[in-house]
């Protein structure tokens, strides 16, 4: 007792915790923010929250998710730090890591010091930068780019498509040095821009603009071919890569390769990769728009390769990849007009507050991960990758209070109106789910109650979080793989 006060500022009582590796049911004190005593019949707190038993998860980490983010053409996007924590908040999420995009020409410190004041004020939640490197100039490589990532800004992501964003094979060589040097982790957008363009050049002269041909243009081929390529640039370097929204089996027949022969090939996937498939964009009208995201849904049988894929832990992320884009107005999907042809079409779909919900429902209350799955993927894995660990991505004394009290019921439909982003739509209208987070904890902070409706009014409480040098990537059986593997030629090189 602090002079007859209470023990802690908030204990949550009869937790069914699940961390990445375990399940027990216990008491959570917290004080200033942090976990500081896990136990049972733990002393009062000045607030108390009784999970009766409920399953008590550590918060979400989103890695990967684009909030007020400049898109290079009239779009904007819908959410910006406030309206997509907010709504990251309500639906278990406690860190997002969104992206700080280089534009062409600039430099990347102007990149996060725009992305800063992008920020400032504005989280409820707890947030970290990767970096989107576009033009890598000998300055951003040898001064910039190892500044950043000294100062924690440790991930840095590239495309291999998009003309504004694509890097050619060589300019990604030139990375992965200095990713392999400064013990960075890259992501890369895996997807063959040739290809692409070729095919889309095809179907656009045959009048093939509706929608559903966007996934005619970006066909499984497209992806795998990209996938093989970047996984075989990071062999050539020996340094870890993480690709990112994977969509189906050929990518991950890739990865798997990959990762049985011992390479350091990391993975992501997405709720759209296994909710929506390329039907989704075949409907009436222009409606289609609405799920065109880059790589597209696949089909039935590509779904169930990702769920496989989960259980069979090729990925170690599940993100969200919201990319905000109203469905009506001049600013969103009908940038370039109402029926605007499928590649004009701005990318992305919103997914922040449902990730969680939807994979818990379908996945563990499902059947098709355990829940120890569940925490490693949407939240442990990315704390250790992106290094948060072990601030963020677990339940253990000294960790941040990050934490969601998990409601279950019977089936409800997903309603947009329910939700707190910015978006008009949601993809998954209708859907319906079996669990949804009903407390929402930061640091210590209630900050969603879902049998209220509770939203904590408190934009700006959200902190920015330095990132460490992914550290699990480099431990030393990697090193003393790489030695045993010859790559000693690298050295002779200078990398
Ligand atoms: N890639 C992303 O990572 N997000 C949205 C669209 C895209 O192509
Ligand atoms: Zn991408
Ligand atoms: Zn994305």
């Amino acid at each position: 007792m602090n002079g007859g006060g209470p023990a802690f500022d908030l204990v949550v009582r009869n937790a069914r915790i699940a961390t990445g590796a375990d399940v027990y049911q216990a008491d959570i004190g917290v004080s200033n923010g942090v976990i500081v005593a896990l136990g049972v019949r733990l002393a009062g707190g000045a607030r108390e929250i009784d999970a009766a038993g409920r399953w008590v998860l550590p918060g979400g980490i989103d890695a990967h998710c684009h909030l007020d983010q400049p898109t290079g053409d009239d779009s904007v996007m819908a959410d910006d730090f406030e309206s997509g924590t907010r709504s990251a908040a309500c639906g278990g999420t406690t860190t997002v890591i969104p992206f700080a995009c280089q534009q062409r020409g600039g430099t990347l410190q102007d990149a996060v010091d725009d992305y800063h004041r992008r920020a400032e004020g504005r989280a409820l939640i707890d947030y970290a930068f990767h970096l989107i490197v576009t033009d890598p100039t000998p300055h951003v490589l040898e001064h910039e780019l190892p500044a950043l990532i000294a100062r924690g800004y440790t991930s840095f992501k590239i495309y291999m498509t998009y003309d504004a964003l694509k890097l050619d094979d060589r300019q990604i060589l030139d990375l992965l040095a200095v990713a392999r040097r400064e013990k960075a982790m890259t992501m890369i957008h895996a997807e063959n821009a040739d290809c692409i363009a070729w095919l889309t050049e095809r179907m656009l002269e045959r009048g093939f603009t509706a929608p559903q041909y966007h996934a005619l243009s970006r066909l499984p081929v497209v992806e795998r071919e990209a996938t093989h390529r970047a996984i075989s640039l990071s062999e050539l370097l020996d340094t870890p890569v993480l690709i990112v929204h994977v969509s189906g089996r050929e990518a991950i027949e890739q990865i798997q390769q990959a990762q049985w022969r011992g390479a350091p090939i990391y993975a992501e996937t997405c709720p759209q990769y296994l909710f929506l498939t390329e039907d989704d964009l075949d409907l009436d009208g222009f409606e289609g728009a609405k799920c065109i995201c880059s790589p597209p849904p696949r089909d039935a049988a590509n779904q169930d390769s990702v769920w496989r894929a989960l259980d069979h832990g090729v990925f170690s992320v599940f993100s969200s990849d919201h990319a905000p884009f109203r469905f009506d107005g001049p600013d969103g999907k009908k940038v370039h007009g109402e029926n605007a042809s499928f590649d004009k079409v701005p990318n992305g779909i919103p997914g922040l507050e449902t990730r969680l919900a939807l994979l818990f429902s379908e996945g563990v209350l499902g059947g098709r991960i355990d829940v120890n799955q569940f925490v490693e993927m949407t939240s442990t894995g990315p704390a250790k990758l992106y290094g948060l660990y072990p601030r963020k991505g677990t339940i253990a004394i000294g960790a941040d209070a990050d934490l969601v009290v998990w409601d279950t019921f019977d089936p409800q439909p997903i309603r947009n109106a329910d939700l707190h982003h910015n978006v008009d739509y949601t993809p998954y209208e209708g859907r319906n789910v079996r669990a949804w987070p009903g407390i929402t904890i930061s640091r210590g902070d209630v900050v969603w109650e879902r049998a209220t409706g509770f939203v904590a009014n408190a934009a700006g409480r959200g902190r920015f979080l330095p990132c460490e040098r992914p550290v699990a990537l480099h431990r030393s059986r990697h090193e003393q793989q790489t030695r045993n593997k010859g790559f000693r030629w690298l050295a002779a090189l200078g990398l």
